[in-house]
């Protein structure tokens, strides 16, 4: 199916639709461009490694044309570029999408490395183009809810327990370009720990300030490969103000599929969130502990807005999908929307990864900065 402009429907009248390219197809091609065609983007243009690929590609997904190279997609004069490629082309390929003075959307981790995300925060902000991470967990309801609670009861951070638990990498042989390829020197932790701790930092409002962390490596080779990045990290952390963490990262834990759990621990109670079950959220108290549902009408305004349908109906991965693209349209038509993952956030994801490697590699605690 290859839209025609009027499949796109512009969010007001007098709006044109927002034109979006994307570099790269899989699984991250079907979550941008379904949450860019919600947001009523015209696709306009998919990239992939070879032009009959590219072809492929933009008819499965439903955009207007395929391309082998970034240029060919700044060529459709996009708007925005979602960059979906493995993750040691994000620099590369966002640097040319913000040269060309387009908007960008760039999946994380930003880049391997904190140096190189705040150098392409550097050049977007200098560009004054609009920038965004899809931190998409952010985008569940019940997640805003702990947050605008923990942020109005105004009481100490007592403790933080986390884990983000997968199994998709746990047999020898599952072989992934994240592991065998051009991931980075951190896999699991750059790839899902990323997620945790933004989730942390995001809902807690406090900065994590150092972190003590084991990493393991269950497997030297897989297809053949050398392997050197971690299946798993094993996280002590402090907040500022002092407040003890836990955290256990794992892509290798039988089982669990997309286990991301957070607890928040205040003086008086606990918000459990768990994105395998996102229309709750569990709220503990010494005296009693409730399970609130996901109910629009009894939300804080910042979760309301993202629970379009009635209790009993969760939010899905695909929703938090379309939540995140549309808050980071909104952005590149001048609006603030609350909690934007920027690419500061992507720079601070890297600048943990960053601390955690060294930390690993030391054996002790490593501080984080303070400011990207
Ligand atoms: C694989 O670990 C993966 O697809 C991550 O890359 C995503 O960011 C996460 O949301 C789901 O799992």
């Amino acid at each position: 199916m290859t839209p025609t402009p009027d499949d796109a429907t512009a969010t007001t009248p007098d709006d044109p639709p927002i034109r979006a390219a994307f570099i790269g197809a899989g699984m991250m091609g079907r979550a941008h461009t379904h949450a860019a065609r919600a947001a009523g983007a015209r696709l306009v243009s998919v990239v992939a490694s070879r032009p009959e690929r590219a072809a492929a590609a933009a008819a499965e997904l439903g955009v207007e044309s395929g391309s082998a190279d970034v240029a060919g997609a700044l060529a459709a004069d996009p708007d925005v570029v979602h960059v979906l490629s493995p993750n040691s082309l994000h620099v590369p390929q966002a640097r040319e999408v913000i040269a060309a003075g387009r908007h960008v959307i760039c999946e994380k981790p930003l880049a391997t490395s904190a140096d190189d995300a705040r150098s392409l925060l550097r050049a977007a902000e200098a560009a004054g183009v609009s920038h965004a991470v899809p931190f998409v967990y952010r985008y569940h309801p019940m997640i805003r809810e702990a947050r605008a609670r923990i942020a109005a009861g105004g009481e100490d951070v007592l403790s933080i327990d986390a884990r983000y638990l997968q199994d998709w990498l746990i047999e020898k042989d599952d072989d992934n370009w994240r592991a065998t390829g051009d991931g980075g020197p951190s896999r699991a932790f750059a790839d899902i720990g990323s997620h945790l701790f933004d989730a942390i930092e995001f809902v807690s409002g406090r900065r994590v300030a150092a972190v003590n962390a084991v990493t393991s490596r269950v497997y030297a080779t897989r297809a053949g490969r050398e392997i050197s990045n971690e299946d798993i990290a094993a996280v002590l952390f402090r907040l500022e103000g002092g407040a003890p963490g836990v955290a256990l990262v794992s892509q290798v834990a039988a089982g669990h599929k997309n286990g991301l759990e957070l607890e928040v621990h205040t003086t008086s109670e606990a918000y459990r969130f768990e994105q395998e079950r996102p229309g709750t959220l569990r709220i503990g108290r010494r005296g009693s502990t409730e399970i609130l549902e996901q109910d629009p009408a009894a939300l804080a305004p910042d979760a309301a807005r993202l629970a379009h349908v009635p209790a009993g109906h969760p939010t899905g991965y695909q929703d938090a999908f379309n939540a995140f693209v549309r808050d980071a349209y909104a952005a590149i038509r001048g609006e603030r929307p609350e909690g934007l993952p920027t690419f500061a956030d992507g720079v601070r994801a890297a600048q943990v990864t960053d601390a955690v490697l060294a930390s690993a590699a030391s054996g002790g605690w490593v501080e984080t900065p303070s400011e990207n």
